[in-house]
C-alpha cells in the first residue's frame, strides 16, 4: 500500500520513467519536475510522451525559464553516462515526423527516439514503454474531439487556476477541480477504448510482460493476468514518476508542491495490488493521486 518515505538528498536509482510535462503549456509543472531531476540520477530514464506540448504551438505557446533549465539537466544527466530514451505522444507528435526528429536529434544528440522501446527490468520482466494514445479510440477515431477536449481541458484549468488566486487558496492544488473533471473523462476514454486491456493486449504481442505508459494523466499500477500496467502520471496535476530503484522495486513518486508547507517534497510508493478475480472490463485502476491526496488531507487540509 501507499507509504509516504523520507526524502533523500540525491537518489541514485537505476529507471525513471515520466510522461505529460506538457512543456510549452501555461499549466506545465515544470519547476517541481525541475526539483525532482535535480534529486534523482537515474542510469536510464524514459521520457513517454507529451513532454512537450506542440499543440500550443504558436498561438499559445507559453515558455518558463524552467523549460530551458530542464532540457539543460536533461543534458547534463546525459553527459553524465544516463541513458535517455524518448517515445513521443499525441501532443508532441511532430517528432514522429522523421525530418523534424532527424533536426530535433542535431540538436539533442543524446536522445534515443522511437515509438515504442522494449525495456529489461531488473527483475528480468519485459516491459513495453510507450505513451498510449494509440490506443485511446478517441485519439484515433476523432482527432478534433481530442483536441476540443484539449482546448476545453486548458480552459477549464486556467478558470481553476484563477480561481484559487482569487479564493487565496494557496494551500491546495488550483487545478483540484480539474484533477476530479479529467478522472471522469479520462475515465470515459478508459471505457471506451478498453485502454488497459488493449495496451497489455499488445505488450502481451511484443513478447512482454507489461507496459509503462502515460497519457491518462493519471499515476496507476495494475496487475492483471501476471501483466502489470504502469501509468506515470503527469506533471500537470499530479507531479508524479515511475522509479525502478537499484535494487529493483518499482514506486511511483509525487512531488506535490501544493502543502501548506510550500516547497515540502512528498514522496510516496505504491505497491502493485492483484485486482480482484472476475472484475469486468474496464477494471478500477489503484490510483495513487486519491491516495496522495488522502495523506495530503490529512497533513495539509488538501481538498477531498
Ligand atoms: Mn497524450
Amino acid at each position: 500500500m501507499i507509504a509516504p518515505t523520507s526524502r533523500r538528498p540525491c537518489q541514485e536509482v537505476r529507471t525513471l520513467f515520466v510522461s505529460d510535462i506538457h512543456l510549452g503549456s501555461r499549466h506545465s509543472q515544470c519547476e517541481p519536475f525541475v526539483e525532482m531531476l535535480q534529486r534523482c540520477r537515474p542510469q536510464s530514464l524514459y521520457l513517454v510522451g507529451d513532454i512537450l506540448d506542440g499543440w500550443r504551438w504558436p498561438d499559445a505557446w507559453h515558455w518558463k525559464s524552467t523549460f530551458a533549465t530542464a532540457l539543460r539537466i536533461l543534458e547534463d544527466l546525459a553527459h553524465s553516462g544516463t541513458q535517455i530514451f524518448y517515445t513521443p505522444g499525441n501532443h508532441d507528435d511532430f517528432l514522429r515526423n522523421p525530418e523534424t526528429a532527424e533536426a530535433v536529434l542535431r540538436r539533442l544528440p543524446f536522445l534515443k527516439l522511437a515509438d515504442e522501446f522494449i525495456f529489461e527490468a531488473a527483475d528480468g520482466r519485459s516491459l513495453l514503454v510507450t505513451h498510449g494514445d494509440h490506443f485511446d479510440i478517441v485519439e484515433k477515431s476523432a482527432q478534433w474531439l481530442s483536441r476540443l477536449s484539449s482546448w476545453a481541458y486548458d480552459t477549464a484549468l486556467s478558470t481553476n487556476w484563477y480561481m484559487s488566486q482569487l479564493l487565496s487558496m494557496t494551500d491546495r492544488s488550483p487545478y483540484w477541480v480539474c484533477a476530479s473533471g479529467k478522472r471522469k473523462v479520462k475515465s470515459l476514454i478508459r471505457f471506451l477504448s478498453g485502454f488497459e486491456a488493449s495496451i497489455l493486449r499488445h505488450a502481451k504481442d511484443m513478447g512482454c510482460q507489461g507496459v509503462v505508459c502515460g497519457h491518462l494523466h493519471t499515476p496507476a499500477v495494475i496487475e492483471r493476468d501476471g501483466m502489470t500496467y504502469f501509468n506515470t502520471g503527469d506533471w500537470v496535476e499530479n507531479c508524479t514518476s515511475l522509479v525502478e530503484t537499484l535494487d529493483g522495486r518499482f514506486e511511483i513518486e509525487c512531488y506535490y508542491p501544493w502543502t501548506s508547507q510550500h516547497g515540502v517534497i512528498r514522496r510516496a510508493a505504491l505497491t502493485p495490488q492483484p485486482l480482484p478475480l472476475g472484475r469486468p472490463d474496464p477494471c478500477p485502476v489503484l490510483t495513487l493521486a486519491q491516495n496522495t491526496l488522502s495523506i495530503l488531507a490529512d497533513e495539509a487540509s488538501y481538498p477531498s
